[in-house]
């Protein structure tokens, strides 16, 4: 048994609290067939505690992480929080340029990635200062489950205070230049907290796991709200509808974003009788159209709970679950979470009437500490009074629920992830023989929305799209590729000579490739 100590204010003292009396039972099951208990899931988590511990790093160290999804990746997590260090997931995706920035802007003193990547981070890390880069596969191995194996299975959770932080999640920016969120340990504990509650998680409660493990959906709301709960988890290493479906009659609760419901109701084996054993669908990080929660309930009977959050903030607002609080509504994000305070305000800072739109502003225990080595920009996203501006725009209707209807942020969601048009535009502008370039996002039935670039060459030069294309895939993740790219003689601007994105939007929206 474990010696675990009771330290409150550490994420993961109130996580290992809720794992079972009988920590022999099941915790994790992968789609590839195996099996770990809860014993498994705290000792391999002290093992990896005591290997960082013994790494003597100072105190805030972060342990940055760029791995494929994996059971001994979650316990990295597991492990880090454990050890009271501030875990840095990073995008399997992400590429040279951007690993660079991360890790010269967060300095992490431990670097975790595949083995395959280790030549190329490890030169980038070093290059920074980081003191140790470990590898971590997919398949069990790598050198820091090696330089683990022979480390105490015991390990006493480090002290933690709500204000110290657990975890630093990067996210784009309008101007192009990615800002750290840091979230503390009451920040990811309060939201678990009041999701488990919220959601009512039960006791029988399997969660189905195929989201990604490095943003805020699929590592704190689905990861926290299962183990809260002392829940099962079926962990798929990625989302394919068809595995998917394979494992939802041993699952419960299904957390998503829109294409992922998008892609299952294309499949013929999506059923009643496969959704038998479901008690809740939930839906989020992007907007789910209203065909899509209309198409779920005809095909399988339930009604999807859309939520809202934020890496900055977590879970902000969320549908009713149980019948008693209310029926859940297409199209919108149902009222702020217990906690939180949402209010809409115009652009001179006045709270605006129900109904009315304006920008969307929260304040709650859920809200960040603020934007890693950014000061000043923290200080602009918050209001005098408190508020985060969220840079979403909604309004809130008499009954205190929310709906988004867009964004002041120049920004596209594709698929969940977030895509700042001015960072791929810095990219395509860098590229020899470009003018300018602008990027916007227009709709997709598959990823809600997709990138489309519009780039004008310089005079005299000759560039050709699906060249420009190819040379971006070469520098950038390859979710913010733009699907599709036209070259043009100029771009439409208004008489202040700024770009009418809005027109592009319009012109572009349905036209193939030039
Ligand atoms: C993959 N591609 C994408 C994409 N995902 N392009 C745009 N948007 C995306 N989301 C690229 C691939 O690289 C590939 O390019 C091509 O598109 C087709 O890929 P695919 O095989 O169809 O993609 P797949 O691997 O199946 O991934 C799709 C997906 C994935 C929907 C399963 O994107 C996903 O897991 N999204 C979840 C994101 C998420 O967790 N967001 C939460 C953020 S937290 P090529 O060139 O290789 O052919 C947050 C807060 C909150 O927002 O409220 O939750
Ligand atoms: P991220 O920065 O990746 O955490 O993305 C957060 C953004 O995703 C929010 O600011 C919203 O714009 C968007 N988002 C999250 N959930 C929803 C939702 N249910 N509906 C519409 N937009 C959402």
């Amino acid at each position: 048994m474990d010696t675990t100590h009771p330290t409150p204010g550490n994420l993961f003292a109130a996580l290992r609290a809720a794992f079972p009396t009988d920590l022999s039972s099941c915790a994790v099951e992968t789609d590839s067939g195996l099996s770990y208990s809860w014993q498994d899931l705290d000792q391999a988590s002290a093992m990896l505690a005591n290997l960082l511990e013994s790494l003597d790093l100072p105190a805030g160290a972060r342990i940055a992480v760029q791995v494929e999804k994996s059971v001994e990746a979650l316990v990295l997590y597991l492990a880090t929080l454990r050890a009271g260090l501030v875990y840095l997931p990073l995008n399997t995706a992400y590429q040279t340029a951007e690993m660079a920035y991360f890790i010269q802007d967060a300095e992490p003193s431990v670097v975790v990635c595949s083995a395959s990547n280790f030549g190329w981070i490890s030169k980038l890390a070093f290059l920074s200062g980081t003191a140790y880069v470990f590898t971590l596969n997919d398949d069990r191995t790598g050198t820091l489950l090696d330089r683990a194996a022979q480390l105490s299975a015991t390990h006493a959770v480090v002290p933690r205070q709500p204000d110290d932080l657990a975890a630093i999640i990067y996210t784009s920016g309008t101007t192009g230049r990615s800002k750290g969120a840091m979230l503390s340990h009451g920040n990811l504990l309060s939201n678990a907290l009041v999701l488990k509650d919220y959601w009512d998680w039960q006791a029988d409660d399997v969660l189905l796991h195929a989201l990604p493990i490095f943003h805020v959906h699929g590592l704190f709301v689905a990861i926290h709200g299962a183990l809260i709960n002392g829940s099962k988890m079926v962990w798929c290493a990625r989302f394919d509808p068809k595995v998917v479906l394979q494992h939802l009659p041993q699952a419960t609760v299904l957390m998503g974003v829109p294409t992922f419901y998008v892609r299952l109701l294309a499949e013929p084996l999506l059923t009643t009788a496969v959704v038998r054993n479901m008690r809740l669908f939930i839906s989020g990080s992007a907007p789910m159209l209203i065909e899509t929660f209309v198409q779920w309930q005809q095909r399988t009977g339930h009604t999807i709970l859309e939520r809202y959050g934020m890496s900055e903030t977590a879970m902000l607002t969320s549908n009713p679950c149980r019948a008693e609080d209310g029926s859940r509504l297409g199209g919108t994000v149902g009222r702020p979470l217990p906690g939180v305070q949402l209010r809409v305000q115009d652009d001179d800072g006045h709270t605006l009437p129900v109904g009315e739109i304006g920008g969307i502003q929260v304040k709650g225990p859920n809200v960040f500490q603020g934007y890693w080595h950014m000061p000043d920009k923290t200080a602009q996203e918050f209001t005098p009074d408190g508020f985060f501006k969220t840079g979403d725009v909604g309004r809130v209707d008499a009954q205190g629920c929310v709906t988004i209807v867009g964004r002041s942020k120049d920004l596209i969601i594709s698929g969940g992830y977030n895509v700042y048009p001015a960072e791929i535009e810095g990219y395509i502008n860098a590229l020899p023989g470009v003018a300018e370039s602008a990027v916007v996002g227009v709709p997709d039935a598959d990823f809600g929305e997709v990138g489309v670039a519009v780039v004008v060459p310089k005079p005299g030069a000759v560039l050709h799209s699906d060249a420009i294309l190819v040379q971006l895939k070469s520098q950038l993740a390859n979710f913010k590729i733009p699907k599709r790219c036209h070259v043009v003689a100029d771009l439409p601007r208004n008489a202040m000579g700024k770009v009418q994105k809005n027109l592009l939007r319009a012109q572009y929206q349905n036209m193939p490739v030039a």
